[in-house]
């Protein structure tokens, strides 16, 4: 498993990240580990990819994506390892394939609600996001972002980074200024890294800050979610895990250890209620949070976690 360990490590310290990202990663990982296993029956054969997919799941708990990908790319109905192995790795190269059009398709789609002259507020780095952002600008929009810093990564300087390379012009706020900047921009365009049955996107901590005062400056919220990263669990009642990461990430151990009366607290991720967001772009097409239930449904399948 020395592949796949190493996959599920760069997920869990996030040296790969992102809801897409992490999705592509793993469901590679699972292809290439499937290949590397010969010489056994198909019950052993079961067992060890039941024990690589709980190895990737496990890692980070937030994006659907993950457990997904997985689940897609696991099933198989062969009757020998040979055919089990081709089957697993057709639907890698599937997956792969259909995540990377995705990405192509929601661009072309939220692309057409980006006017002329419009200021995108955005948060994190959601390749899905930038992906709206990228195709309005090369459409010939004149437009700009604004992007948080989205502490306590930082993975809005990977999102400045990716816009200045791509000659957008971009202005870089502090996640507290959410609220006094949202009066200048024009919509907010962010990523998911869930969406469950009712609508409810879950995301980057403080993405519902920009949603409250989005809804407060009647400013519309647009959430560019592949169909995989909506929960199929969500349908049994499941909530969706928040992520709760290292407290080294916000403070320094060391000064911590002097304030024998403070903790800290480091949710990764938070939730925004339907009523929040205007429309959610998919590849399949722009719809209203109300729909997550037939997204499910027709585009992802019922039975992917039932
Ligand atoms: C990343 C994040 C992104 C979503 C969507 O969090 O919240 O907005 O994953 O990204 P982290 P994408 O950095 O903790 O993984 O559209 O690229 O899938």
């Amino acid at each position: 498993m020395d592949g796949l360990n190493i996959t599920a490590e760069k997920i869990k310290t996030m040296e790969i990240r992102g809801a897409g990202r992490i999705a592509v990663a793993a469901s590679a990982a699972l292809r290439d580990y499937a290949m590397s296993l010969k010489d056994m029956g198909l019950d052993e054969f079961n067992l060890k990819i039941e024990e690589a997919a709980k190895t990737l799941v496990d890692t980070r708990p937030t994006a659907v994506s993950l457990p997904n990908a997985v689940a897609l790319t696991r099933r198989h109905s062969a009757g020998n390892v040979s055919d089990a192995i081709d089957e697993i790795a057709g639907n890698a190269e599937r997956f792969i394939k259909n995540a990377s059009e995705a990405l192509e398709k929601i661009g072309r789609i939220g692309a057409q609600r980006i006017r002329d002259g419009d200021v995108i507020m955005t948060h994190c780095n959601s390749h899905a996001a930038l992906s709206i952002i990228k195709t309005a600008f090369d459409q010939g929009k004149d437009i700009s972002v604004v992007a948080t810093e989205s502490r306590p990564r930082r993975q809005g300087f990977i999102t400045i980074r990716e816009l200045n390379d791509h000659g957008i012009p971009t202005t870089l706020i502090v996640d507290s200024a959410v609220r006094l900047t949202m009066k200048k921009i024009d919509l907010v365009v962010v990523g998911a890294d869930s969406i469950s049955v009712n609508g409810a996107l879950i995301n980057k901590i403080g993405t519902s800050q920009l949603a409250l005062a989005a809804q407060e400056a009647r400013r519309n919220v647009i959430v560019a979610a592949e169909t995989y990263k909506f929960s199929p669990r969500t349908l049994l009642g499941e909530m969706v895990e928040i992520e709760d990461r290292s407290i080294d990430e916000v403070i320094d151990p060391e000064f911590l250890s002097e304030l024998p009366n403070v903790r800290v607290s480091n949710p990764a991720f938070d939730v925004t209620p339907a009523e929040y967001i205007d429309l959610i772009i998919t590849e399949a097409g722009a719809f209203p949070p109300a729909m997550a239930f037939t997204v499910i449904k027709d585009y992802l399948g019922l039975e992917l976690e039932i």
